[in-house]
């Protein structure tokens, strides 16, 4: 049977690059892109959706048969905290949706977003378990942990096939970050490459799990499609790329741009920063799924930096 395979928060950090991942391994006629607004123009269908309209998503599950739906849509940490009711509504109703729309309409596979924001400051800063009784301290984290077990019960009582990765902070050059806590491993970047200093929302010292895109759209896919039987863990597997904190990028970046000059100043995104831990075990990905990150921070820099370069060059051509 063909995929028919739907995005919601398409326009998203994570969720524009899956997109075009997905399009690239599935075919163009294959995925359905959604998001509030129609701003990118991807080689697939799109649809305006708010995945906080139950029909609305119904609708469109009937209307292209869909066979899996990658739950992208969110509001991260750090605007999350800025209106903490809005964003539980919004992160638990569309979770819901897509969840009964997918039970009740045979979807085969759901991917549902987790991440390292679940756990607190009461869980060990270094290797921080796959399973561990936590309390974090953002909505975001919060409706992570309820979604993770939402997740839990939805394959439990309904059989419905739902996986999620707990993602560290993503880090690439094809889109930007919004509203995260661990969007400075991004702005850096476009600031070396623009020759402007960085001044950093979190202090030189604050090491944090993190994950190039590549590895991470890489392991979102390695999860879909690995073998059900294989899968042991139901709420979300912890996947780990590297970690690293603000002062070790900052000299990645120098052995490359000599010039480029970092400054700190840490804000409320301090607070948050320091409940996560600094490493998570992600042992249970790696025996139940083989997962094993490709990239490390003098990669990540390379390739970061080449691509940036090559946007900006074309950026400056195109205007
Ligand atoms: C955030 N980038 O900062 C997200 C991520 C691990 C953090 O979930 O909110």
């Amino acid at each position: 049977m063909e995929e028919k395979i739907l995005i919601t928060g398409a326009n998203g950090q994570l969720g524009s690059v899956l997109a075009n991942a997905l399009i690239e391994r599935y075919g163009s006629n294959s995925i359905i892109a959604t998001d509030l607004k129609h701003k990118i123009k991807f080689k697939c269908y799109f649809e305006v959706l708010d995945a906080t309209d139950y029909d609305g998503i119904q609708t469109l599950v009937r209307k292209y048969s869909i066979t899996q739906i990658y739950h992208m849509a969110a509001i991260l940490s750090a605007t999350g905290e800025k209106r903490p009711h809005l964003t539980w509504d919004v992160n638990m109703e569309t979770l819901f949706n897509v969840l009964e729309v997918s039970r009740l309409n045979n979807i085969k596979k759901v991917f549902f977003p987790s991440s390292i924001a679940v756990y607190g400051v009461d869980v060990p800063k270094t290797n921080a378990p796959q399973n561990f009784a936590t309390t974090p301290n953002t909505v975001y984290g919060i409706s992570k942990v309820a979604g993770e077990l939402w997740a839990n019960y939805y394959f439990n009582r309904y059989g419905l096939d739902v996986r999620s990765i707990r993602y560290p902070g993503v880090i690439g050059y094809q889109s930007l970050p919004g509203g995260g806590t661990t969007d400075y491993a991004v702005e850096i970047y476009h600031k070396a490459i623009n020759q402007e200093p960085y001044e950093c929302f979190l202090n030189k010292t604050t090491t944090l799990p993190m994950i190039y895109m590549e590895d991470a759209i890489r392991a979102t896919i390695e999860l879909m499609e690995a073998p059900l039987k294989n899968l042991s863990v139901r709420t979300s597997y912890n996947v780990a790329g590297l970690s690293f904190n603000p002062e070790e990028l900052a000299s990645s970046i120098k052995e490359i741009l000599p010039e480029f000059q970092i400054s700190y100043k840490p804000d409320f995104r301090q607070d948050i920063a320091n409940s996560w831990p600094e490493s998570i075990d992600d042992s249970k990905a790696r025996k139940d799924w083989n997962w094993k990150p490709k990239y490390n921070l003098k990669k990540i820099s390379a390739d970061m930096i080449k691509n940036l370069q090559l946007h900006y060059n074309y950026k400056t051509q195109k205007s």
